[in-house]
């Protein structure tokens, strides 16, 4: 069993990302047999709720007000239309809304208590809830935490050397100290990145370091292919070929074995062959729905048919099933319930609890 290892190297992780293409889809697929069922993906529905105006300058955000993009910008939704949504996104499968907001970082006052009703309102509807709202502080993440938010994502997005390139109004350390404040707190981690935005083969590979560096590693890393939108300063860039998408995925399934891989922006660029290889590379979840935050993805129907040419199962919210460790354990719990387990990333929180304890004890 390959287990959660932290002192990666961006030489080990390059020599990986380099391998032959079939011994890397091999090793990843070896791999993501362990810990996860190969059968079933995560759909995640991404609501927008609070658009554009932001005063960051991230080079690839259509979002950023500094730049002339074409999105039509809004204030902060209303409890009830988010409500609506999920429960339209619940009802086509998905098991978890990700809210985001076009914000540097959270401020204190009513905006972020509608933010915390909107947690407790999809909590309610027994979905996961996750949330992308910039920066954040300790007491800030804990009382996301109270309100029931399941999972914070907060992407490092490139290496810490290119992230001066691409963004110039907050540093890399600012990104790891909120992943920090959000680890002090029960809500999950997710962080990830983009490729294509320029960077080199050693960036994508120091990203990777800085991820599965981080202990524990981030329960679900979004890998993101640049969508080159009008009017920000990445419009020109190449679309990558599916195969770094591939090698990038594979790679983060090989030193993040437990965590959940997103095959995240992108997809209405890739062919269902590419988005294929990719699941048996380790991808395990997607975002659904016809939109991103404000940029095009393929229709709910269009994946669903795609799941089913495959053979892919939607996986459901806080399923929660011990993770089999051999496949004796996996007989014995497949003839319990009479159909197969379903695998899930197992609980930190409570492994976390316990540490702190032996911790506390100790000291
Ligand atoms: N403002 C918050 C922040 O930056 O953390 C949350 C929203 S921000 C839009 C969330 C993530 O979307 C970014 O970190 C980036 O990884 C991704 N993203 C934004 N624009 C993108 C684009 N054009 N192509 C691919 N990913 C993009
Ligand atoms: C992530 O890594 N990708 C999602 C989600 N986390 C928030 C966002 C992708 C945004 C793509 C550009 C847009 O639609 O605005
Ligand atoms: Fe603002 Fe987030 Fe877009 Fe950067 S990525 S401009 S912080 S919305």
């Amino acid at each position: 069993m390959n287990e959660e290892r932290h002192n990666w190297t961006k030489e080990e992780i390059l020599d990986i990302y380099n391998l032959p293409m079939m011994e890397l889809l091999y090793k990843a697929a070896t791999i993501h047999r362990e810990h996860h069922d190969p059968n079933t993906v995560q759909v995640s529905t991404l609501l927008s709720i609070k658009t554009g105006g932001c005063p960051e300058d991230c080079g690839y955000c259509p979002q950023a007000a500094r730049y002339h993009t074409d999105i039509e910008g809004n204030d902060l939704m209303t409890v009830s239309h988010v409500k609506a949504q999920a429960l339209r996104a619940k009802a086509s499968g998905s098991s978890r809304v990700c809210m985001g907001a076009a914000w540097r970082n959270v401020k204190d006052g009513p905006e972020f208590d509608q933010v915390l009703e909107m947690v407790r309102t999809i909590n309610k509807l027994d979905m996961e809830v996750c949330c992308t709202l910039g920066m954040l502080t300790e007491n800030q993440a804990k009382r996301l935490a109270e309100a029931g938010l399941y999972a914070y994502n907060h992407n490092l997005d490139t290496s810490e050397d290119y992230y001066k390139d691409v963004i110039s109004t907050r540093a890399f350390q600012d990104r790891l100290e909120t992943i920090d404040n959000v680890r002090k707190s029960n809500v999950t981690v997710c962080s990830g990145g983009i490729i294509g935005m320029g960077e080199k083969l050693e960036d994508r590979a120091g990203m990777l370091v800085a991820l599965a560096t981080l202990n524990p590693q981030p329960e679900s890393v979004p890998i993101n292919a640049l969508v080159a939108v009008e009017g920000t300063p990445m419009e020109n860039m190449e679309p990558i070929p599916i195969w770094d998408m591939i090698r990038m995925v594979a790679t983060t399934r090989i030193v993040m074995p437990k965590t959940q891989v997103r095959l995240s922006a992108g997809r209405t660029e890739m062919s269902r062959e590419g988005q294929a290889m990719c699941f048996f590379a380790g991808a395990n979840s997607i975002f659904a729905g016809d939109k991103l935050l404000t940029t095009p993805n393929p229709d709910v129907n269009e994946d669903m048919e795609m799941f089913s040419l495959l053979g892919l199962e939607p996986q459901k919210a806080f399923v929660k099933m011990p993770q089999p460790k051999t496949v004796e354990e996996e007989e014995s719990q497949y003839e319990a319930i009479g159909e197969r387990p379903k695998w899930t990333r197992p609980d930190h929180t409570i492994e976390r609890n316990e540490l702190a304890k032996q911790k506390a004890k100790s000291s």
